[in-house]
């Protein structure tokens, strides 16, 4: 087994599910490493694996490579057959802005609904800037889906990184019960109600941690 992937808790970490999810997917076989996040130990560990000292940090051999989408990137190049990319040079280019977009982008939605796993879905008072974040994503989901749905389920028809990049999201929509439309809805569920995002919920619920600015 050459793959280590550096991960933090199940439960809160949406960083490290975007990797884990993509390899899960393609059924790559891999170890995975959990540092539970914001502990006294904590940076010294993940410091241990990536000068960047952020989880989630990839290990293959000699190669070190760390952030969500560096990796995804890494895996899809490493593993040809997953596809990461569309193949389409017009699709491709739109599918990496979307996930660039994710990736630098929704801080009011990142920032007031916490990845939480183990969170009871229910709606909260949340302020404009994150009613904003949920249109544009609803928007994303709603074109995407009308436009590749004879592909497949997922964003660009099959499986690519922009999905492993929108799976926390997906997470969010229903943990906090955000309305959406029925597009997206139906999105929503073809990430909840994949094995591998099942077997992480599942994951993240069993965990005792509590980071109280996460909750
Ligand atoms: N841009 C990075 C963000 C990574 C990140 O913020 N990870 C968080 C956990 S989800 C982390 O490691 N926090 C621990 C810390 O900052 O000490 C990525 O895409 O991987």
């Amino acid at each position: 087994m050459t793959f280590t992937l550096i991960i933090g808790n199940k439960n809160y970490s949406s960083w490290s599910l975007r990797p884990w999810l993509f390899l899960k997917y393609h059924d790559i076989a891999f170890e995975e490493i959990r540092i539970p996040l914001y502990r006294e130990d904590s940076k010294s560990k993940i410091l241990s694996y990536s000068p960047a000292g952020k989880v989630p940090v990839l290990i293959d051999g000699d190669i070190k490579v760390w952030d969500s989408l560096a990796i995804l990137e890494y895996l899809a190049e490493r593993f040809p057959h997953t596809q990461g990319w569309p193949e389409d040079i017009a699709e491709r280019a739109r599918a990496r802005s979307l996930a660039a977009e994710m990736h630098s982008g929704f801080t009011a939605l990142r920032s007031h609904c916490g990845m939480n796993c183990r969170r009871t879905p229910a709606s909260k008072q949340l302020p404009d800037a994150v009613y904003a974040d949920i249109e544009r994503i609803s928007q994303i989901w709603q074109q995407c889906r009308q436009q590749y749905s004879d592909k497949g389920p997922w964003l660009f028809g099959q499986f690519s990184i922009v999905d492993a990049m929108f799976a926390p999201v997906a997470l969010r929509f229903y943990s906090y019960q955000l309305a959406t439309n029925s597009e997206a809805q139906a999105y929503i569920s073809t990430v909840l109600d994949h094995s591998a995002m099942k077997t992480w919920i599942d994951a993240g619920k069993q965990e005792t941690e509590v980071i109280a600015a996460f909750e």
